[in-house]
């Protein structure tokens, strides 16, 4: 396991929930981050067939074209009775304009009224050196998928997933109820325990 020893991370995600999440989760380990914005970098095609393979395409896109350390996070939503969508292409269900709203009907749509709500969060992190090499870490929280939507917080799809032991959606917790249980905070602690210094 290579140990993360630069003082700037760049997060390379054009997400900006995403990127919220990721500062707050960072923040007593790096000195300095900045972001893909900041570097104008353009945003990869995401051609890969798993979360592993699309974090390490983004992080290493992001390290080649800067020079820099980078991490990215490559994450979903899977749906048991729907085969595990929209999985990978989570984001691509919210179409060109990125409408979470229009992703979230889909999925419920796509339901029905099949009985089985179950679902996961799926967040897988890469951090990937210039040099080439990167190291993965996933992160899984599961729970049911309710509708109508409920929450304003959050993003993407939380304010359909209410997870396991709760009866709030993720949209309804504060963000650091969120970062306890969430599926990025469990790969955060695996990647600052096998990656940071302390
Ligand atoms: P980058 O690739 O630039 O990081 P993206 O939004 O395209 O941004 P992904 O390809 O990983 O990222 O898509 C993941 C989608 O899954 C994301 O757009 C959200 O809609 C959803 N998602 C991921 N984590 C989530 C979370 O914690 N809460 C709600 N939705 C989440």
């Amino acid at each position: 396991m290579r140990i993360f020893d630069g003082d700037e991370l760049l997060i390379a995600t054009h997400n900006k929930g995403k990127a919220r999440e990721i500062s707050a989760l960072l923040s007593d380990y790096v000195a300095h981050f900045s972001t893909a914005a900041d570097h104008d970098l353009p945003e990869p095609e995401e051609t890969g067939e798993t979360f592993a393979e699309n974090a390490i395409l983004k992080a290493q896109a992001a390290a080649q074209a800067t020079g820099k350390i980078c991490l990215s996070d490559d994450s979903g939503l899977d749906v048991s009775a729907l085969n595990g969508d929209p999985g990978i292409y989570s984001a691509r269900w919210g179409g060109p304009e990125k409408d979470f709203n229009l992703a979230m009907k889909k999925v419920h749509e796509a339901l029905g009224d099949n009985p089985d709500r179950s679902a996961a969060f799926i967040c897988v992190l890469a951090i990937g050196w210039p040099d080439g090499h990167s190291e993965v870490f996933e992160g899984r929280v599961e729970g049911d998928i309710i509708w109508p939507m409920r929450g304003e917080k959050g993003f993407g799809y939380d304010p359909v997933f209410v997870p396991k032991g709760y009866d709030v959606t993720f949209a309804e917790m504060d963000p650091a109820e969120k970062h306890a249980i969430s599926h990025r905070a469990m790969a955060f602690d695996l990647l600052v325990t096998q990656c940071f210094k302390k």
